[in-house]
């Protein structure tokens, strides 16, 4: 495969449900997307879910993404094609770009892009290309509302559409009341809190008040940067302790491994989100490692468009990816107004794979080209 150009715009997508976190609230997201078009006049669509500023990680800001492509990752990628005189896969990208030390959103977008590439040539949906074999399986929604009241409309929302899964967002004086109302309001539904390192050394324990709640798991309590000490409370809390943030590859999932050691069965989840791993490649290297090592893992989201939850719903159909992940709005659609055609939908908490090319959707381009600004072009020689 050969390139002609890569451009990238920035999509301007409105959350129609505001989304709190311990670092903020969001309600516009400002998504820089990767248009790689070959010789032959294709074009792959990768899509990088940023966030407004770095607060949930180094590198998430659109800022820093556009600066890493723009620097570094497409200039490598023209050199290579220089070199070598074209890619004849996946692999071939992401060793263009692979000496760049972290940008791993970015570089996801690029990976990203590609896959769709592969995908159109080789007519085939992601899930096929992946080896996945699941076709229909339990999907989840994450809930970030500001107060209980809040969080408990949109929980009774999310369960009224059929959805068995619910997380909610916590931090330090909004964490024991809004799990035990949930627990008390869906006694069977499965439960997780995601605090995005909201919590230090010294305030931690408080989060032993939710052992007893038959809580799933609590998301990445501590440091956005720290598996350590992680590891060291999860000998103190019963319930499992997942990461999220401090999760970059698989080496980092390694070093995980082997710091809960024997516990990390019972104890140990891991949160796959592609780009927070530079992309499905590694996020399915990470997937099969844990499922060999007894691990559970799901994957999650960062409020994408559909095109993006679509495809990271494609990867759901590997079995390695043990449990239900965040995909689905617990307000219904995430954006005001999406970028693809049809809209993503599942019934009773379940979503099935189809037969659709690549995420299985289409780029609506008329929306698409009304909420984008573009931003730069990179031209291949
Ligand atoms: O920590 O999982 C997170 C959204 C933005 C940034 C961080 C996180 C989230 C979510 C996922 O909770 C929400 C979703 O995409 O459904
Ligand atoms: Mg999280």
């Amino acid at each position: 495969m050969k390139f002609r150009k890569a451009s990238v715009v920035i999509v301007e997508l409105t959350l129609r449900t505001p989304f709190t976190t311990s670092f903020g609230t969001s309600t516009v997201m400002h998504r820089p997307f990767v248009l790689l078009e070959t010789e032959d006049g294709r074009v792959g669509v990768g899509e990088v879910p940023t966030l407004s500023n770095p607060a949930y990680k180094a590198e998430c800001d659109h800022p820093a993404v556009l600066t890493s492509l723009r620097e570094f990752l497409l200039p490598s990628l023209v050199r290579a094609q220089e070199t070598h005189g074209g890619f004849s896969g996946v692999d071939e990208v992401i060793r263009a770009y692979d000496w760049v030390k972290g940008a791993v959103l970015a570089k996801s977008g690029i990976e990203a892009a590609m896959w769709d590439l592969m995908a159109q040539e080789q007519h085939l949906p992601f899930w096929k290309m992946w080896g996945g074999t699941r076709t229909s399986f339990t999907v989840g929604v994450s809930i970030g509302g500001k107060n209980i009241e809040q969080v408990l409309g949109l929980a009774e929302n999310a369960v009224s559409l059929g959805y068995q899964r619910l997380k909610v967002k916590i931090w330090p004086g909004f964490d024991i009341e809004p799990a035990r109302a949930l627990r008390e309001r869906f006694p069977d539904v499965l439960l997780q809190v995601d605090a995005n390192s909201a919590y230090d050394m010294t305030n931690w324990t408080r989060l032993k008040e939710l052992d007893g709640l038959d809580l799933l798991l609590i998301e990445q309590p501590l440091y956005d940067d720290d598996i350590y000490l992680q590891s060291l409370i999860s000998k103190e809390i019963t319930t499992p302790i997942c990461l999220d943030e401090s999760i970059h590859s698989l080496r980092d999932t390694e070093v995980a491994l082997a710091l809960w050691g024997d516990l990390a069965p019972e104890r140990l989840v891991i949160n796959i989100k592609p780009p927070r791993v530079s992309g499905f490649t590694e996020a399915i290297a990470i997937a099969k490692r844990c499922e060999e090592a007894g691990v559970r893992t799901w994957i999650g989201g960062m409020l994408d468009s559909a095109w993006g939850k679509a495809s990271n719903l494609n990867l759901n159909t590997l079995t390695a990816f043990t449990l239900p992940g965040d995909h689905f709005s617990p307000g219904g659609a995430y954006f005001v107004e999406d970028i693809t055609t049809a809209s993503l939908s599942c019934t009773n908490g379940l979503y099935t794979v189809g037969p659709g090319i690549g995420p299985g959707l289409e780029i609506d381009w008329e929306v698409f080209n009304r909420l984008s600004h573009p931003q730069f072009e990179v031209a291949f020689a």
